[in-house]
């Protein structure tokens, strides 16, 4: 009687298993948590899943003065120094030039610009085509500027400073 139980038990559990597997990939989806750099107040956080063949990204920044800041995936997850440089370039998987988003020849981190508000609160949700989708941004640095990208000047879109930076991991 009692192995019949455990028995039950064990099976049950192994179609549970396989029943909520293919909905944790389907749903699956990243958040950068962002982190004010040294003297900036900016903080807030991105969520990032794929949507079709483009990455949606979503979120909410404040402590930014009102106005366009640039914003980007760089290389590597790393928000460490004071400035967030050590967060690297924009990331490139193609070897591109910085461009606007809309551009198909662009560096894949060109996420453009983020608009604040008269508040200093930026609230963003857009898609994007991205190569290989949301794991070609997993584990990198998210970033936002002190100032405008003018989505021409090579290789940073003079944006300025790292306000606040955010590694891109999964979340549930
Ligand atoms: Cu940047
Ligand atoms: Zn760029």
């Amino acid at each position: 009687m009692k192995i019949k139980t455990a028995l039950k038990f064990v099976l049950g559990l192994s179609i549970l298993a396989a029943v909520s597997m293919p909905a944790m990939s389907a749903g699956e989806k990243a958040k950068a948590v962002m982190m004010p750099t040294k003297d900036s107040k900016t903080t807030g956080w991105a969520w990032l899943a794929n949507n079709g063949s483009q990455l949606r990204v979503w979120g909410q920044i404040s402590g930014l003065t009102p106005g366009k800041h640039g914003f980007h995936v760089h290389e590597f997850g790393d928000c460490s120094a004071p400035d967030a440089t050590s967060a690297g370039s924009h990331l490139s998987l193609t070897g591109q030039k910085h461009a606007a988003p809309e551009n198909k020849m662009r560096h894949s981190g060109d996420f453009g610009n983020l608009e604040a508000d008269a508040n200093g609160v930026a609230k963003f949700d857009f898609s994007i085509p991205m190569t290989h989708g949301l794991h070609a941004v997993l584990g990198r640095g998210l970033i936002v500027h002190a100032k405008a990208d003018d989505l021409k000047t090579q290789p940073t879109g003079d944006a300025g400073g790292r306000l606040a930076c955010g590694i891109i991991g999964m979340a549930k």
